[in-house]
């Protein structure tokens, strides 16, 4: 993969990197495409990271299905696709890691300690392996693309980092590779994040400036699904994560949240720009 890299920069091709674990969905589809329409040749890696997994979570049963991934990847624009394996990726005894600071203790590094730590050390590894020009990441994962800009600023990581829009499904629900672990009933019951999140906007929309006001409402929204177990609902500065107590105009912050279904924990977000 390097060599292939090197030659692409060397033939003055723009190259795109889109980092994934699979899966693909249309959230991902997006990612590929938006990476073709900036650059000449497009690198989708597939990687199920085990750094970023506490030993409780996923790992081991996340889905993979990499004939289905493939060709859907080609078909979204994607020239190469990087699937390593673990052995590769971290070689034995591994010993670096890429830790980013102060925004990684909010959130979902609040929740999930060692989570970030793994996910810039894989991404990191991604960029220096596929030497990209562009790497295209989703609003999706809010904190964990606001992650990377500082690692890619911080490390002077020579490559423009472009954010894409969240996917949702037509009831609203944010595309997620972990959807499929939903029964259909926590399915149906899922819908509340995303309108939740709608109920936020509008009454940030109609004057209501009070943080724990709007998160009340967000939370009883919530919380009225007989299977919702509420890991977080929070609004922060967009920039810096930082939370906010009182909105005020001119501010543009991020109303995000985690949920649980049973195991099965699920994301969502929305940036509102404060009038
Ligand atoms: P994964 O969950 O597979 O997501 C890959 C990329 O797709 C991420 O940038 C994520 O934000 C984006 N994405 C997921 N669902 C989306 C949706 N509904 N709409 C738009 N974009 C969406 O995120 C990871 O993998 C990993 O942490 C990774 C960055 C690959 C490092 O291991």
């Amino acid at each position: 993969m390097q060599r292939a890299a090197d030659l692409f920069r060397a033939g003055s091709k723009v190259v795109g990197v889109v980092p994934t674990m699979g899966y693909f969905h249309e959230g991902h589809l997006s990612l590929v495409r938006l990476a073709k329409q900036r650059s000449d040749v497009v690198i989708t890696t597939i990687f199920v990271n085990p750094t970023q997994f506490a030993p409780h979570e996923d790992f081991s049963r996340y889905p993979r299905d990499l004939e289905r991934d493939a060709r859907l990847a080609e078909s979204a624009g994607s020239d190469i696709l990087f699937v390593p394996s673990v052995e590769e990726m971290y070689e034995v005894p591994y010993q670096t890691y890429v830790e980013v600071g102060g925004l990684t203790s909010v959130l979902e590094g609040k929740a999930r300690p060692d989570h970030f730590r793994g996910v810039t050390t894989v991404v990191a590894k991604i960029f220096n392996i596929t030497k990209p020009h562009v790497a295209v990441f989703g609003q999706k994962d809010a904190q964990q693309a606001a992650v990377i800009r500082q690692m890619t600023k911080d490390m002077n990581f020579d490559l423009k980092i472009i954010i894409a829009p969240i996917v949702r499904e037509a009831d609203g629900l944010a595309m997620s590779s972990r959807n499929v672990y939903l029964s259909p009933d926590e399915r149906k019951q899922s819908v509340a994040l995303s309108a939740s999140l709608r109920r936020a906007e509008a009454m940030i929309a109609a004057g209501e400036r009070r943080s724990l006001v709007i998160t009340g409402e967000v939370m009883q929204m919530i919380g009225a699904q007989p299977s919702a177990m509420i890991d977080y609902v929070s609004i922060s500065q967009n920039s810096t994560l930082e939370e906010v107590s009182e909105l005020r105009s001119g501010m543009t912050v991020l109303v995000s949240l985690a949920v649980r279904f049973g195991p099965t924990r699920l994301i969502d977000n929305t940036v509102v720009e404060v009038r």
